[in-house]
């Protein structure tokens, strides 16, 4: 059976959205980052990096959360991995993008600005919003006129990319119309709202 690694309340909540989209039958390890569980030779084992997600399939073992949706989309023959071979370049160009752009990005602006008093930066926050900004641009201007990020329907280029922005959901999006609408509607999706019950 397909096991989970990492807790709904880390990057692993990408792969769970996945999962329930798909309703792929799955154990899930519930580790926290950073937590001891990461640390064992066992889990290091399946990823020396020590961090989550990762998957083990049957024996298959993968890290790198937009990697291993990419996997279980096609495995499972799904709708939402788009088979057309320029669609699928888009899907990657998508999730890369997000990697590189936003990730960190977000999370860090996030931290820095409304976490606990110690942990608040504002140098670290205004440099993280400094790189948000024109990236939430490029987003919202390729939301234009349309639902979702590739061709007509939700697809892994929108769980991929509204999943990663899960804390855009907390911060004011104003200024980027057509990216808060398409984030609370693909947050909305009934499988979005099971992974968010079991992060908050
Ligand atoms: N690019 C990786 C990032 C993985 C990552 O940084 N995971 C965090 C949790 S969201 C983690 O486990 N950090 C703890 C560590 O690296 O030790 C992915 O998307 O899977």
């Amino acid at each position: 059976m397909l096991k989970i690694y990492g807790s709904a309340r880390s990057r692993a909540s990408r792969v769970l959205w996945l999962a329930m989209e798909l309703d792929l039958p799955y154990q899930h390890m519930d580790y926290l980052p950073r937590s001891p569980d990461t640390r064992t030779a066992e889990f290091l084992k399946l990823n020396p990096n020590g961090s989550v997600p990762v998957i083990d399939d049957d024996g298959f073992v993968l890290w790198e959360s937009m990697a291993i949706n990419m996997y279980l989309a096609r495995k499972h023959g799904s709708a939402l991995h788009l088979a057309n071979p320029q669609q699928e370049a888009l899907v990657w160009q998508w999730s890369l993008w997000e990697t590189d752009r936003l990730d960190r990005q977000l999370v860090n602006y996030v931290n820095a600005s409304t976490g606990p008093e110690a942990q608040r930066n504002k140098t670290v926050a205004d440099a993280m919003w400094a790189e948000i900004v024109p990236a939430m641009k490029t987003l919202d201007g390729a939301l234009a006129g349309r639902q979702w990020l590739v061709g007509n329907a939700f697809s892994i280029a929108d769980l991929n990319v509204a999943s990663a922005l899960y804390r855009g959901l907390f911060i004011d999006l104003g200024q980027w119309p057509n990216v808060k609408s398409w984030l609370e509607r693909s947050w909305e999706r009934p499988a979005a709202k099971k992974v968010r019950a079991m992060r908050e």
